[in-house]
């Protein structure tokens, strides 16, 4: 492991990252599973069938649920609309009609909770549905189709090939499921009907009011995850417009359609989150004895060689001494964990999603991808 491992080691993460790792597996197998288009579906029919019976002399768009008043007409989004006219100089008279138009998301909300019976946590099974023959093989056609892109965002930021590839790959399936919400209608429901979150949703909903209006986009056209995250990487409105780079030179910056800004964006995300180029990512490792739940706690590199040394370990190859790193157990039931050593390059993985999960499902999926020169 340490060795295949270390083939890429040698030389060789969007925006919505707060969640624990129990919730990001639930968030990535709902982005799998849920089905939006279903969802919403089912949520017209319904919608209709109330418009129909009940409510058709008022029946507006943003007012989803027969009791719950339209966006536009609640005090908290009229002094939303007031602080973005403010601070920004949006028309107020056009975010009304904005916010107008925005539908609650009871399936958003939904997704954001935690299940409600949540299964056990398994690396085994997490693992399956991202480093899984359907993701490589797709995965290789997308290295070989945009191998230049991938070579240049490797000599401008430093972030190997198939690193890239797979954080796309575990992503959205490289650009094949990049989610079905109306952008706004996902930001606005959390930012005003998810109070947990409601400080960051409102800042990610100020973020893409200033980048649709930058970009020149309709308000209602984008579309992205549950969460409100967009185009190929999954990137949340604050990144995109702080990270995303036009990567194919066309003027613009596209994280929808441009696979090629995705390319360029990815790897600028990594890089400016620290990426060392050619520093070691993780490596497996055997722990003679009981491991201190202390080292566990935390996924930051803060501990060396000699902080390990109490309990005996081994890796498949020595462990320079000048290295930091997190000690990571992954878990599976009525299996022994494995542990990995998690080094600077891995924290930067988790800085896509916090997961160590998604981060270890990220480096294998690269490694599966890599191609030897
Ligand atoms: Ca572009």
């Amino acid at each position: 492991m340490m060795k295949r491992i270390h083939g890429f080691v040698g030389q060789h993460l969007t925006g919505f990252r707060k969640k624990a790792v129990r919730k990001d597996m639930a968030r990535h197998q709902n982005i799998l599973f849920i089905r939006p288009t279903a969802v919403r579906t089912r949520c017209k029919l319904f919608l209709l069938l109330i418009i129909t019976c009940v409510l058709a002399p008022v029946a507006h768009a943003g007012a989803v649920a027969g009791s719950r008043p339209p966006y536009h007409q609640r005090d908290d989004v009229q002094a939303f609309v007031a602080e973005m006219s403010r601070k920004h100089g949006f028309a107020a008279d056009e975010l009304h009609e904005v916010f107008a138009g925005v539908e609650f998301q009871a399936s958003v909300v939904k997704a954001m909770e935690p299940p409600s019976s949540p299964g056990v946590r398994s690396w085994e099974r997490y693992r399956a549905s991202f480093v899984n023959q359907r993701r490589i093989e797709r995965g290789l056609g997308f290295m070989q189709e945009y191998a230049a892109d991938l070579k240049r965002a490797h000599a401008q930021y430093g972030v190997p090939e198939h690193i890239v590839a797979a954080i796309i790959g575990v992503e959205t399936i490289y650009g094949q499921n990049t989610g079905r919400y109306r952008v706004i209608d996902a930001l606005t429901t959390l930012a005003f009907d998810y109070p947990r979150r409601a400080e960051y949703f409102r800042g990610e909903l100020e973020q893409y009011l200033l980048l649709a209006r930058e970009q020149g986009l309709d308000y209602f056209t984008v579309l992205g995850s549950y969460a409100g995250a967009i185009g190929l990487p999954q990137f949340m409105p604050t990144n995109v417009r702080k990270l995303a780079v036009d990567f194919d030179g066309d003027g613009k910056v596209d994280l929808r359609n441009s696979v090629v800004d995705a390319i360029g964006s990815v790897a600028h995300y990594l890089s400016v989150h620290g990426w060392k180029t050619g520093a070691p990512v993780a490596s497996q490792v055997m722990f003679d004895g009981t491991v201190p739940a202390e080292w566990l706690q935390s996924i930051q590199p803060v501990m060396t060689r000699d902080d390990i040394r109490q309990v005996g370990f081994s890796t498949p190859a020595p462990l320079d001494h000048t290295l930091s790193f997190a000690v990571i157990p992954l878990e599976t039931p009525e299996q022994p964990p494995e542990f990995w050593l998690g080094f600077e390059n891995f924290y930067v993985i988790t800085r896509y999603n916090r997961s160590t999960f998604y981060a270890m499902s990220v480096l294998q999926l690269a490694e599966a991808l890599y191609q030897r020169p």
